[in-house]
């Protein structure tokens, strides 16, 4: 019997993946979350029929996610991930001989578990002495803490249920507040294709926030439209790279230097969806408000 994982983007869009083998099904208190071995991504993760991170592709996201901030700024010791808890970002940052400390603040107990056991090449580095792992609320962690980081990242689900608060304004504020001198926020935004409302709404928010915004893409393929944001927020770096001689170090397949600044450079109707002064939107017709 054949089986596929179907993701539902929205009405009128649905993202297959044939299934060989379903590893670990689980419902934690706040969601369910499945492992599949894929026949084209290989191992995959799902949270409520959504998909999270694929062997295939992961290193994509998590590289774009954590190196670009990460590069922009001189010397990131304290970082902090909210969400992430496949552990991928983690791995990412502790790359970087000059991080000391390494805060993962995960909800979900099940997702850290599942990716222990059934994605050791993203979870690996969850087991590095400097990462400290809390179970919790990102958003009260970060409304209650006196904690300082140098780079804030936020590698969430989609803004549906219980992660919609990581992409609210007060949120932000909360992340700002938590940033050391020079510090950089980056959250992950979503595709341009579904999601222009938000990114632009994310862009006013940051630009009142933080003193730096800037947007940035990557093609993830897994992930729907697969043109992927990162909406970056900086308290006082530009945003470009600092010292690319820190690469070599990373060993990475994705990111470069190059491309740092590359995923800078936006297609118009992205250009447009972020501008100051809307009008906002992108070529055809509006989308609806995504799934569930
Ligand atoms: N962060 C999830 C990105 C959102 C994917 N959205 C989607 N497929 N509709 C993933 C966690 C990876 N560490």
């Amino acid at each position: 019997m054949e089986l596929w994982f179907t993701e539902l983007q929205e009405k009128g869009l649905r993202l297959g993946f044939k299934v060989k083998d379903v590893l670990f099904k689980g419902r934690s208190q706040y969601q369910e979350v499945c492992v599949y071995d894929t026949v084209t991504y290989g191992r995959a993760l799902m949270i409520d029929d959504v998909v999270m991170t694929t062997e295939k592709d992961e290193f994509v996201y998590h590289e774009m996610l954590v190196h670009v901030p990460m590069m922009a700024h001189p010397r990131p010791e304290r970082v902090l991930v909210i969400g992430g808890g496949d552990g991928g970002a983690i791995r990412e940052v502790v790359k970087h001989p000059s991080v000391r400390f390494a805060h993962l603040v995960e909800i979900d107990q099940m997702v850290i578990e599942a990716s222990r056991k059934y994605l050791p090449q993203i979870s690996l580095a969850l087991a590095d002495p400097r990462v400290k792992i809390t179970v919790g609320d990102g958003i009260e962690y970060l409304k209650t803490t006196s904690d300082r980081y140098d780079v804030i990242i936020v590698d969430s689900t989609d803004p549906v249920g219980a992660a919609t608060g990581l992409f609210a304004e007060d949120f932000y504020r909360s992340v700002r507040n938590a940033l050391r001198p020079g510090g950089i926020h980056v959250s992950q935004t979503e595709s341009p294709w579904f999601y222009q409302e938000l990114i632009g709404q994310i862009a006013g928010v940051f630009r009142k926030i933080f003193p730096v915004y800037s947007l940035y893409l990557a093609t993830v393929p897994t992930y729907p439209g697969n043109m992927w944001s990162f909406s970056m927020g900086s308290l006082e770096h530009s945003g470009d790279i600092v010292a690319p001689d820190r690469y070599a170090a990373l060993g990475c397949k994705y990111y470069t230097p190059e491309l740092h600044a590359a995923s800078m450079v936006l297609p118009k109707f992205v250009q447009d969806m972020i501008k100051e002064d809307p009008p906002r939107g992108v070529p055809g017709e509006a989308v609806e408000r995504p799934h569930k």
